[in-house]
C-alpha cells in the first residue's frame, strides 16, 4: 500500500469505498477499491481469489482495467484504471439533456464491452450507473465485472445502503440462480432509457414485488405460454394480467424509431431467452449511423 499515495474519496460502491489515488513512483492516477467482505476476520477465500485473478487478465478499452490486487492481512485492495467520472454523476450534470449521437455512442460501447467479457464467460449481474465510468474523450468503460462471481452481491452494501433492484431482470426477480448473459442485457436496456431519458430511471422499483409491478405494467405481464417455465422459478408468484402500455412512445420521447426497436423488441423481454446478445446488439440498424470514430474505437 505504501506504494500508493491516497488522494479523495471518489464513491461507495457495494464492496467497499474507492479512491482516487496516485503511483508514488510512476505518478500514475488510479482507484484504489477496498473490498470488504462478510466476514473481514475469515480472509479472503481463495475462489474469489482465483476469480479475481483471471479478472486481470480481461483487457479491452470498454472495460476498466485491474492493473493490480494487493492482499495482505486479510484485506483485499483492487488497483483499477481512473475514470473521470461515473454515469451517475454525468446524469447529474446534464442538465435534463444529452445529445443522441451521445447516447448512441454510450450504448455502443456498453454493448461492445458486454460483448468481450460475455465472450470470456464473464457476466456482470450488477449493471448500473455507478459502475459505467465515462472518461473526458467520451469513451465508457464498465467497473466491477466478474466481482459478483468472486464475492456474491449482497443485500446491502457494506456501507448500509441498498442494493438496488432498478436493473435487475425479472427472471432474477422471481429468484432464478442460474445466471446467463441475458441478466447484463436487461440492465443494458434499461441504462439505454435511462440515457435517453437523460438520467431519468426506467423502473425505480422500491422492493422485489413494486419492481415487477413496475415491469409488467409497461411490457405487460407475461404468461406461461410467452415465457415457458416462469411459473417454476423459485419465488414466482402471480402478478395481475396488464397489458403491453400502448403508450410506450412516450416512455422514451427523445428515442428514434430503431432506438425504440432496440430497446422494446431486443433487450427488455421478459424471458431472459428472448433477449439478443450484446454482439447482436451491435450489429442493429440503430447503429448503422453511429460515428465512425467510436465504431474503430
Ligand atoms: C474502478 C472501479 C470503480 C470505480 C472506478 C474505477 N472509478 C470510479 S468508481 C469513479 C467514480 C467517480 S470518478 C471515478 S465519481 O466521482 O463520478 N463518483
Amino acid at each position: 500500500m505504501q506504494k500508493y499515495e491516497k488522494l479523495e474519496k471518489i464513491g461507495e460502491g457495494t464492496y467497499g469505498t474507492v479512491f482516487k489515488a496516485k503511483n508514488r513512483e510512476t505518478q500514475e492516477i488510479v482507484a484504489l477499491k477496498r473490498v470488504r467482505l462478510d466476514d473481514d476476520d475469515e480472509g479472503v477465500p481463495s475462489s474469489a481469489l482465483r476469480e479475481i485473478c483471471l479478472l486481470k487478465e480481461l483487457k479491452h478499452k470498454n472495460i476498466v482495467r485491474l492493473h493490480d490486487i494487493l492482499h495482505s492481512e486479510k484485506k483485499l485492495t483492487l488497483v483499477f484504471e481512473y475514470c473521470d467520472q461515473d454515469l451517475k454523476k454525468y446524469f447529474d450534470s446534464c442538465n435534463g439533456e444529452i445529445d443522441p449521437d451521445n447516447v448512441k455512442s454510450f450504448m455502443y460501447q456498453l454493448l461492445r464491452g458486454l460483448a468481450f467479457c460475455h465472450s470470456h464467460n464473464v457476466l456482470h449481474r450488477d449493471l448500473k450507473p455507478q459502475n459505467l465510468l465515462i472518461n473526458k474523450n467520451g469513451e465508457l468503460k464498465l467497473a466491477d465485472f466478474g466481482l459478483a462471481r468472486a464475492f456474491g452481491i449482497p443485500v446491502k452494501c457494506y456501507s448500509a445502503e441498498v442494493v438496488t433492484l432498478w436493473y435487475r431482470p425479472p427472471d432474477v426477480l422471481f429468484g432464478a440462480k442460474l445466471y446467463s448473459t441475458s441478466i447484463d442485457m436487461w440492465s443494458a436496456g434499461c441504462i439505454f432509457a435511462e440515457l435517453a431519458n437523460a438520467g431519468r430511471p426506467l423502473f425505480p422499483g422500491n422492493d422485489v414485488d413494486d419492481q415487477l409491478k413496475r415491469i409488467f405494467k409497461l411490457l405487460g405481464t407475461p404468461t406461461d405460454d410467452t415465457w415457458v417455465g416462469m411459473t417454476e422459478l423459485p419465488e414466482y408468484k402471480p402478478y395481475p394480467m396488464y397489458h403491453v402500455n400502448p403508450t410506450w412512445q412516450q416512455v422514451v420521447p427523445k428515442l428514434n424509431s430503431k432506438g425504440r426497436d432496440l430497446l422494446q423488441v431486443s433487450l427488455l423481454i421478459c424471458n431472459p431467452g428472448q433477449r439478443l446478445s450484446a454482439e447482436e446488439g451491435m450489429q442493429h440498424g440503430y447503429f448503422s449511423d453511429l460515428n465512425p470514430a467510436v465504431k474503430q474505437g
